[in-house]
């Protein structure tokens, strides 16, 4: 007869020295499995006499209790220690310096950025955005636009020309973002909505002026759109643009071949210090031209000015920038140098938008 006490002790040490849950299982196996040692002995139950089966049957199921306890608790400990050398071995110092990712050290140019404000300020108007090619034509630089042949506005551009093409035509770089206005009102039906905001040339180059510049225009054409609705929108784009709850502006008489009447429109500023404020004061400082659109030009782009009008305006990326930011100098606008970058840059997250602010 196996002696249950020798198989308890052999069994139980064999638990104790199983170094990993693969050896414990095999322990297992080895006891409690289908031909395991202590199920072979509780198959001999079944054969024994009632009064064998009374003293032997509570020993061989005690045996069975304990090595199964054993083998739980050792399962147990083994587990823990698996879990405790797998933490250590993954183990991770999350206090180490993340490394700079690359759009943390770029800066947005100030000119891209005041593009995207003024297209979300105008966006949010309901207009679109425009553009076209800086070659043009000179029908759609000049003539489309009321400039007649040889008047005197054509050289107050100070336009850069192409050489001439085997055609005789003589291509300019734009002097202005209006033959994108031109473009739009050939291919569009009323009522017109659009900004256009873009690179102009002209032969022009000190302090105040660089040969490329940027403008932005906008373009309403509409059965009513009339001049108080001009009015409303400049007023508007200043207020929110430089981000003051009013701005008085002053709308002078002046001269432009493509609209009629014409008005240069100046803002209230302050002036202390050398440092300029918007929404205050009792300075004027110029910032834009603007006027309703000539009939000759809606007639040009096929508009019937009896049905249509509409009104039209235009100022520089460059200077509103320059006044919005503080920057003295136009220059360095294009210099690319990275120390003036870094320092009049904008982040690449910081998006304008009317909602989470137009600078943060
Ligand atoms: C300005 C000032 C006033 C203007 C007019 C047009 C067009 F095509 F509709 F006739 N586009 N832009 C305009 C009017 C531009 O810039 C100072």
């Amino acid at each position: 007869m196996t002696d249950l006490n020798q198989l308890e002790r052999d069994l139980l040490t064999q638990v104790e020295a199983a170094g990993d849950e693969a050896a414990l299982e095999t322990v297992r196996v080895s006891a409690l499995g289908k031909k395991g040692s202590v199920s072979e002995l509780l198959k001999t139950l079944g054969a024994m006499t009632p009064e064998e089966r009374k003293e032997r049957g509570p020993l061989i199921n005690g045996l069975r209790d304990t090595v199964q306890g054993a083998i739980a608790a050792k399962k147990e400990t083994l587990a823990g220690a698996a879990l405790e050398a797998r933490l250590a071995a993954e183990r991770i110092d999350v206090t180490l310096q993340a490394p700079e990712a690359p759009e943390s050290r770029g800066r947005i140019h100030p000119i891209s950025q005041v593009i995207e404000e003024l297209t979300a300020i105008f966006a949010d108007m309901g207009f679109s955005v425009a553009e076209g090619p800086d070659i043009e034509t000179d029908y759609l630089n000049f003539t489309a636009l009321n400039f007649p042949e040889g008047h005197p506005a054509r050289e107050m551009h100070d336009t850069f020309f192409l050489a001439p093409d085997e055609k005789g035509e003589r291509k300019v770089l734009r002097t202005h973002t209006s033959p994108v206005q031109i473009r739009t009102m050939t291919s569009k039906a009323p009522p017109i909505r659009v900004i256009i905001p873009g690179r102009t040339y002209r032969h022009d180059s000190d302090q105040t002026h660089t040969p490329m510049f940027h403008q932005v225009e906008g373009l309403v054409i509409d059965k009513q759109a009339n001049i108080a609705h001009m009015k409303w929108i400049l007023e508007e784009f200043c207020k929110a643009f430089f981000e003051v709850d009013q701005v008085k502006m002053r709308f002078r008489p002046s001269f432009f071949p493509f609209t009629e009447p014409s008005a240069e429109v100046d803002i209230q500023c302050s002036r202390k210090g050398g440092e300029i404020r918007f929404g205050e004061g009792t300075d004027w400082l110029e910032i834009l031209g603007c006027g309703m659109v000539h009939p000759n030009v809606l007639r040009n782009c096929g508009l019937d000015p009896d049905e249509y009008q509409g009104f039209a305006w235009g100022m520089g990326i460059d200077r509103i920038a320059m006044l919005k930011y503080g920057m003295p100098d136009l220059r360095p606008f294009f210099e690319a140098d990275v120390r003036w970058l870094n320092h009049y840059g904008f982040r690449p997250l910081d998006i304008p938008s009317l909602v989470s602010g137009l600078t943060s």
